[in-house]
């Protein structure tokens, strides 16, 4: 086990198995922190990589660290994210299994940081040919791009990613990048209109205004002053210390470039990002009841960047047509309501905006004659789970979110590995764990869960409210263990809630929802004007983004958190049918602090991400596992009985061989189709063995041709 091992790895265990309390958590965390604070950020369980984020730049991920894994066994050499990446991508290669790399961790944990480390090894690790360079260099400079328009500086991360992200790259026969895919998640709109302070907008919003050049800038009729625009004004003053907003610019700016998204694209993706800040500075006042246009400059700046007519626009937004019983009724919205259009609007045209990129990324990415299906190795870097002061709509999806990897995660490895030995006859004590099912189904069950009940007041405007919607939940869900109300709760609880908040105990702490905003960011309603209007943009790109078709449909869209589900569950099967490799990222602190090992709060997401429960499995379990044809056929040369004809059953072929290959009776284990290996060491001393005595059978081969 120790063979090859960097010196630089010799601070605590590598490898909790080795753990010799296995059940204790204080000598689990204990190990995590005497590592971090060597700098030894990874360690294994098994095949499961932990990281704890170090919050300051560490040399280990250079060409010469890439080359130091590069057909590595996976436990020769010190934990890493490259070791991760080199499994999953000679599993890829060389067997053609579909991978994944699923990372998880909570909100500013490194699970960006990792995702971006895992493709730049598969970059460095695969061909170098001119051809694939290109696809190469597209697949990594999606990233600094995605982020831009998609990541902002919350209170937990100052690059928190707002909208999840599933990336395929695809592999031609020979191993090499040759195309990719991304799927890209709810992206959280509402901060284009409202970030709550200490927080700001997505980036792109300051890199443009500090990094656009003068002339760029007076096209887009935008002053570099973030206090003249009402879409930024709500968090922080803007600036923030280690982000510099201008060479940023620079750098989206290439990526732009790298993937062909064209100079006339480019200036139109710059005109709606503008158009966006000069929508925020519009204003109402109001005149017996209706709403009227405050700054007419801003709806003219509008109007010219999207190219549409100056006085449909602002009709548009002072106005809301309906069809009753076949007919078109437009009347005026009062000032509320034409502030409530307004930034439906911004928002519609951000996220659209987000979406139309990932499309044109993918379209640069995609492969022009794509191989076999299952050369694909995918990427899961999806936002972590959150809690703050005040958590809405948007903390719920992503929450759930995390829930349904959490599970996913169960699923994989505590629930099936433990099934499978049940299943094959191997002698097993069952670990038990805690099954985040149950708040999944919480909130998603048909009928009966969150999301339905959601549904259901949506589809009555008129007669519902946030609050009508809570107290069906409260009726409803009041006695479900994960599900708290003030209702029901005791005095000492109900002194931590208000009326209008529900909490949910989640898999990784209580986080208690303001339910205001809810139903309204869930029917996530633009008015028919507003939609007519973009239909007929000279803009390409919004005109993209609304089709004509979509206002004059009659049909009731799915609600968000519904579309948000559906994506989800398709993601899930997705998943599932790909070999999973997990990252399990850990947060030292909530400073962002390099130097700070905070125990309780390492413990604590120890604890819900399951890692003891996942050790335990480990220790008494098997680390690999073959079926008995697959092992006889690979390894049958190792013993004169099989090699060359054997005929007998498999199993009995593998019992032959593990005798002569010395297994001791501790090592394995013979199921009823399988055979399992607890220590990867006897199976890479097999391997070693297999590929001595592949080389020495071929020599003979080749001696026997020339001695024709
Ligand atoms: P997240 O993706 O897990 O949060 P990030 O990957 O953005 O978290 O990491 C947060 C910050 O931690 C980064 O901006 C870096 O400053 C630092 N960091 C993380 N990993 C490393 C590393 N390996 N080496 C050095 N610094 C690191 V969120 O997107 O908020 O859930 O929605
Ligand atoms: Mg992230």
């Amino acid at each position: 086990m120790e063979k090859g091992l960097h010196e630089r790895d010799l601070v605590g265990l590598q490898d909790f198995i080795l753990l010799e309390d296995y059940q204790n958590e204080t000598a689990f965390v204990d190990n995590l922190k005497k590592r971090f604070q060597a700098n030894l950020i990874y360690t294994y369980i098994g095949q499961v990589l932990v990281e704890v984020n170090p919050y300051k730049e560490l040399p280990i991920y250079s060409e010469d660290d890439i080359m130091q894994y590069t057909r590595k066994h996976f436990f020769e050499v010190p934990p890493h994210v490259f070791a991760i990446s080199e499994n999953a991508y000679r599993s890829l290669t060389e067997e053609n299994r579909g991978q994944c790399i699923l990372i998880s961790g909570e909100s500013g944990s490194g699970k960006t940081e990792a995702s971006k480390r895992v493709l730049q090894y598969i970059a460095a690790a695969s061909g170098h040919i001119s051809t694939v360079e290109g696809v190469k260099d597209k697949l990594l400079q999606s990233n600094p791009l995605l982020e831009a328009f998609g990541n902002a500086k919350t209170n937990r991360n100052d690059n928190s990613s707002r909208f999840g992200k599933y990336m395929d790259v695809q592999f031609n026969f020979a191993g090499e990048p040759e195309g990719g895919n991304i799927l890209n998640y709810l992206l959280e709109k509402s901060r284009v209109i409202h970030q709550s302070g200490g927080e700001r907008n997505f980036h792109i919003f300051y890199q443009l205004l500090a990094g656009g050049d003068d002339n760029l800038l007076k096209e887009l009729q935008l002053k570099r002053n973030l206090d003249t625009f009402y879409y930024l004004t709500d968090g922080d003053n803007g600036n923030v210390i280690g982000i510099n907003d201008a060479d940023n610019f620079r750098t989206i700016q290439k990526a732009m470039t790298v993937i062909e998204i064209s100079p006339k694209e480019q200036s139109e993706i710059f005109e709606i990002v503008a158009s966006i800040l000069h929508m925020g500075n519009v204003g109402f006042t109001e005149e017996e009841g209706k709403a009227k246009i405050l700054k007419p400059e801003s709806v003219r700046a509008v109007s010219k960047l999207l190219g549409c007519e100056e006085s449909m626009l602002s009709a548009a937004l002072t106005h809301r047509t309906i069809e009753a019983r076949g007919e078109l009724v437009t009347s005026p919205l009062s000032r509320e309501s034409a502030i409530y259009a307004r930034d439906a609007l911004a928002k519609a045209v951000y996220d659209r905006l987000f979406s139309w990129l990932v499309s044109r990324i993918n379209q640069s990415l995609h492969p022009e004659n794509t191989s076999r299906k299952n050369n694909v190795m995918g990427i899961l870097d999806i936002y972590g789970f959150e809690i703050f002061q005040k958590n809405s709509f948007e903390q719920f999806c992503i929450n759930f979110c995390n829930e349904k990897l959490q599970q996913l995660f169960i699923e994989l490895t505590l629930k099936s590995e433990q099934e499978e030995y049940l299943r094959e006859g191997i002698e097993w004590v069952p670990v038990t764990y805690f099954d985040n099912k149950v708040i999944c189904n919480l909130i998603e069950e048909k009928h009966k869960g969150i999301i339905s009940i959601m549904d259901e007041e949506c589809l009555r405007p008129g007669e519902t409210t946030d609050l009508t919607f809570l107290n069906k939940m409260n009726d409803r869900l009041g006695d479900h263990p994960h599900y708290v109300c003030h209702e029901f709760a005791s005095t000492a609880v109900q002194k931590t809630l208000g009326r209008d908040d529900f909490r949910l105990v989640h898999y990784a702490g209580d986080v208690t929802y303001n339910v205001n905003g809810f139903l309204d960011k869930n029917n996530d309603l633009l008015f028919r004007d507003l939609k007519e209007i973009m239909s007929r943009t000279k803009n390409s790109i919004t005109l993209k983004c609304f089709p004509a078709e979509e206002y004059l449909d009659k049909r009731r869209p799915n609600t968000a958190v519904t579309q948000f589900r559906n994506s989800l569950n398709n993601l899930m099967e997705i998943l599932m049918c790909k070999e999973p490799s997990y990252i399990r990222c850990i947060k030292p602190n909530d400073l962002k602090s390099a130097d700070l090992f905070d125990d309780s709060l390492v413990l604590h997401q120890v604890k819900y991400l399951g890692l003891m429960e996942n050790l335990r499995v480990r220790r008494a379990g098997f680390a690999y596992r073959r079926s008995y044809e697959m092992f006889l056929r690979r390894y049958k040369c190792l013993s004169k009985q099989t090699w060359p004809n054997y005929k007998g059953p498999a199993k009995d072929g593998v019992q032959i061989l593990a005798n002569e290959l010395g297994y001791g009776a501790e090592d394995y284990r013979m199921g009823k189709t399988k055979i399992f290996i607890r220590f990867p060491k006897t199976l890479f001393d097999t391997e070693d063995a297999f590929q001595l005595k592949k080389h020495y059978l071929a020599s003979i081969i080749q001696a026997r041709w020339k001695g024709r």
